[in-house]
């Protein structure tokens, strides 16, 4: 009975390890907004996990609000989903540190996002840093999740919590939902405006590089001019034309056009016109999210009481996962 009443439920998390960019929003927030829609949602700011890098204390915890309140601004309803903060409920950790106890150390190595954090923050690679995808997959696996809306990158780490999921299943019966991640066809992967081979991320150190959510219009319109893409002149998309094609995803998802009725805009015009264009839309785009951002900002108890109830929510459903995990590897009742 149970069972055909049962809305699917979505789950995410987003780091608050800088400034959140407009790939952030293009690649997962966008995705959790729709999601609301059709499913029971859970959004999470993954405070813990940012600690796999050091962060400073001040800046880790207005990251956090600035993160939860962007969150908002995007669309997140903090009364129709479940929107929290990771640390609030601690049954996350709990579950991680049990699952570790199933996660082969070699499946592990093999996670791409690890060795690059490895090369990029040589001087402290922790065992977070590597236990990391089993924390995600506690943060997935505690809501019963059944699509986990994120970008490209974290396709890897999705199919760990699946692996994860099926051998406790195998040894202790159901207990866990296996995830199915959620990745939209266009824009699950964007890439840096500096360099359209890597990906767009909150952390490199070149700011033009990225676009945050609340860079002022002039900087916006600064960085696409800016922004690195071949010595052609044809807007198109096409195998060899990161840069472009990069431009063109952006564009066509701010202004809701096509790729040919991109092409068919700026025959002929070349890439001043069209960076311009993207520029432009992209600012129209942020003006009224920012807007509401710093409302929001502006009215800390409100917000404040948003990440509370969240977190009171996120508490009492992880803690009955939680509970039941512990029945089955053989604790104690408490
Ligand atoms: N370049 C990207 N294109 C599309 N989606 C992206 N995401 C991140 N970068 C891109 C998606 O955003 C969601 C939240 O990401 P995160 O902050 O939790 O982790 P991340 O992947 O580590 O993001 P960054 O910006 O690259 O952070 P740093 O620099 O701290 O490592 C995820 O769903 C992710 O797929």
């Amino acid at each position: 009975m149970e069972q055909t009443t049962r809305r699917k439920i979505s789950y995410s998390g987003i780091q608050p390890s800088g400034v959140i960019h407009l790939a952030n929003y293009i690649g997962a927030l966008r995705n959790w907004v729709a999601l609301q829609e059709e499913y029971d949602c859970f959004y999470c700011i993954v405070d813990m996990h940012a600690i796999t890098v050091r962060q400073d204390p001040r800046d880790l915890r207005e990251n956090t609000i600035a993160a939860y309140a962007m969150g908002v601004a995007c669309g997140i309803d903090p009364v129709k989903s479940i929107f929290y903060i990771q640390s609030h409920a601690p049954a996350h950790g709990e579950l991680a540190w049990v699952l570790n106890c199933y996660t082969p150390f070699g499946e592990l190595g093999r996670m791409t996002q690890f060795k690059e954090k490895s090369e990029t923050h040589a001087d402290n690679i922790n065992a977070g840093l590597f236990t990391y995808p089993v924390l995600q997959a506690a943060d997935i696996l505690l809501y019963d999740s059944d699509v986990v809306p994120v970008g490209e990158d974290q396709k890897q780490h999705l199919e760990l919590s699946r692996n994860i999921a099926v051998r406790f299943n195998g040894i202790y019966g159901d207990v866990f939902r296996v995830p199915e991640p959620f990745i939209s066809k266009s824009g699950a992967r964007i890439m840096s405006l500096a360099d359209p081979a890597k990906k767009m991320s909150k952390s490199d150190p070149n700011p033009r590089s990225y676009i945050s959510m609340l860079d002022p219009r002039d900087t916006v319109i600064k960085k696409f001019k800016s922004a690195v893409t071949d010595s052609e002149s044809e807007v198109c998309f096409r195998e060899g034309k990161d840069g472009i094609n990069n431009l063109m995803i952006i564009y066509g998802v701010v202004a809701g056009k096509t790729n040919n009725e991109i092409e068919r805009e700026f025959a002929g015009r070349g890439y001043g016109d069209f960076k311009m264009a993207v520029g432009e839309s992209v600012a129209d785009f942020l003006s009224p999210i920012q807007e509401k951002y710093h409302g929001l900002m502006a009215d800390r108890a409100y917000i404040e009481g948003c990440w509370k109830s969240g977190g009171e929510r996120a508490r009492a459903i992880s803690n009955r996962t939680m509970a039941t995990v512990l029945e089955k590897v053989g604790m104690v009742r408490r």
